[in-house]
């Protein structure tokens, strides 16, 4: 913990994983410093001696809680849901379980990698718009498929689930990429569900303490 006592999150603002586990810290009201990791530059601070000891991978996030440092976002996801069940973050019944575990695969593992700033930097720079756009694209298809299955309110009924964590940072980084989300009708309903709960707008970028001020100033504060 933090000299306060507090869970430390690794984060960086526009990090879409360490978003996911700030929305999941923030529902389940378990208290936790912000430690900012910058990671926009090829130099950046995922890549220092001291954060390669906290995750050997030079990513964000990672999360110190209960005296142990964790690193992956679903990982951490999980160990949270374990330790701090309430309130639950996964459906009771197992089928809605795997359904909600494929929508969040599909993002963590077919869409956000692909587009991830690590990446990106290792392709010609004229494909750095059309290649976050395609993946984006074709995963969401795949999720707007699932949704339309699985959704209520939320992705999975009428509960928030990690399912929710992934996708509302997901389809903030669509926009940055200026993907078109028009196609994706469900997608856009979920989204338009959560992007006023508390514990959405508390974590979301622009409310960061990394989050630079041009950015507050844009959505005129
Ligand atoms: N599978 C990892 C992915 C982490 C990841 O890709 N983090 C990005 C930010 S969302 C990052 O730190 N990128 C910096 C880099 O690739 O150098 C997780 O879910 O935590």
């Amino acid at each position: 913990m933090s000299a306060t006592g507090k869970a430390v999150l690794y984060s960086y603002w526009r990090s879409s994983c360490s978003w996911r586990v700030r929305i999941a810290l923030n529902l389940k009201e378990i208290p936790y410093d912000i430690k900012p990791i910058s990671i926009i530059k090829e130099d950046g601070e995922q890549h220092s001696n001291e954060f390669r000891k906290i995750n050997p991978m030079e990513r964000v996030p990672a999360l110190y809680i209960d005296n142990h440092t964790l690193i992956e976002s679903m990982n951490i996801l999980q160990y949270l849901e374990e330790t701090r069940p309430t309130p639950p973050l996964m459906p009771a019944d197992p089928v809605e379980r795997a359904r909600m575990r494929e929508i969040c695969e599909v993002i963590v593992s077919g869409i956000q990698p692909l587009q991830n700033i690590g990446v990106l930097s290792y392709i010609e720079k004229e494909r750095r718009k059309e290649w976050p756009q395609h993946w984006i694209t074709k995963g969401f298809t795949a999720v707007e498929k699932l949704l339309s299955s699985s959704a209520g309110k939320y992705c999975v009924g009428d509960e928030i689930t990690l399912a929710d964590c992934c996708l509302v940072p997901q389809m903030y980084n669509a926009q940055k990429f200026h993907v078109n989300l028009e196609p994706f009708s469900t997608i856009l309903r979920v989204g338009r569900h959560l992007e006023h709960h508390p514990a959405f707008t508390a974590t979301h970028p622009n409310n960061q303490p990394d989050c630079p001020s041009e950015q507050a100033i844009k959505r005129g504060e």
